[in-house]
């Protein structure tokens, strides 16, 4: 079969950065997901692009990793300061010592487009550019429930941090990601690992807050980095869902407990 990676970005000359959607299809379903992510660039809420850069590239069958999606919990909190208690606890549970510092570090990610990649026991940066972090990317999901395949038109929140994540902490040097959501109405965010899967936090920061960003963590040699790094950025890779997993609502069910309040 061919396939394609197509990327999606969209931006205004007020807002900058619009919306932004990747997959990984067929052939013969190329030209309808192109028009699946020209309509999600064309109906953003944050506004109307002046600019969409669709890019579309063959990608060698035998390139792509196949995996299968981390297994999914969640975790109900209902405060940020909870949802960050059940951070600290995980990472200490992974065995990294300076869970506190972590969490404040993952602050600087706020102001980043892309991830943070920091070494889980020096603290130290790793990313070559700063401002730009690390795009995790060419990785789509691969699944026969059509219903979640054809969700790209809007943002799925969940199916995509899934499939990120489980690209992400599969590299054997990312012992974890952390990520919040910088949509300023998804107040779940996760922290995903080969040893306890994704697991959800339902509340992890305050609603209405648009500060949001990711960070990866390593745990190896100076020489293991770059390998890491081409991975997370070029690697493509397919995660393979189960029909039956969640399929994510838990924000939206918060957004309302929120409201309520
Ligand atoms: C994002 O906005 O891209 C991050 C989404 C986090 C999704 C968390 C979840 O619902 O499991
Ligand atoms: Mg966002």
């Amino acid at each position: 079969m061919s396939r394609y990676s197509i990327k999606m970005q969209a931006s205004n000359k007020e807002e900058g950065h619009i919306s932004g959607a990747e997959k990984i299809i067929s052939e013969e379903e190329l030209e309808q997901y192109c028009s699946r992510l020209l309509m999600r660039a064309l109906k953003h809420g944050k506004g109307k692009p002046d600019f969409i850069n669709l890019k579309i590239e063959a990608i060698i069958e035998e390139e792509i990793l196949h995996i299968p999606a981390l297994p999914v919990s969640t975790v109900e909190t209902v405060s940020a300061s909870e949802g960050r208690k059940v951070v600290l606890a995980y990472l200490r549970k992974l065995g990294l010592g300076q869970a506190e510092e972590i969490l404040a570090i993952w602050e600087q990610s706020y102001a980043m487009r892309g991830a943070m990649l920091l070494d889980a026991d020096t603290l130290q940066r790793l990313e070559p550019d700063r401002e730009r972090g690390i795009r995790a990317t060419y990785m789509d999901m691969e699944t026969d429930d059509e219903a979640r395949k054809s969700s790209c038109e809007g943002k799925n929140h969940f199916n995509e941090a899934l499939v990120l994540a489980t690209k992400v902490v599969s590299h054997p040097n990312i012992v974890a990601e952390l990520c919040i959501s910088d949509d300023p109405d998804y107040v779940t965010g996760y922290i995903a690992s080969k040893e306890f899967g994704y697991v959800r936090i339902t509340t992890l920061k305050e609603m209405g807050s648009p500060q949001g960003g990711r960070v990866f963590l390593f745990r190896g040699e100076e020489g293991e980095l770059e390998d890491c790094i081409r991975y997370l950025q070029q690697q493509k890779v397919l995660v393979h869902m189960d029909r039956n997993m969640e399929t994510g609502s838990c924000s939206e069910k918060t957004a309302v407990q929120m409201d309520e309040k």
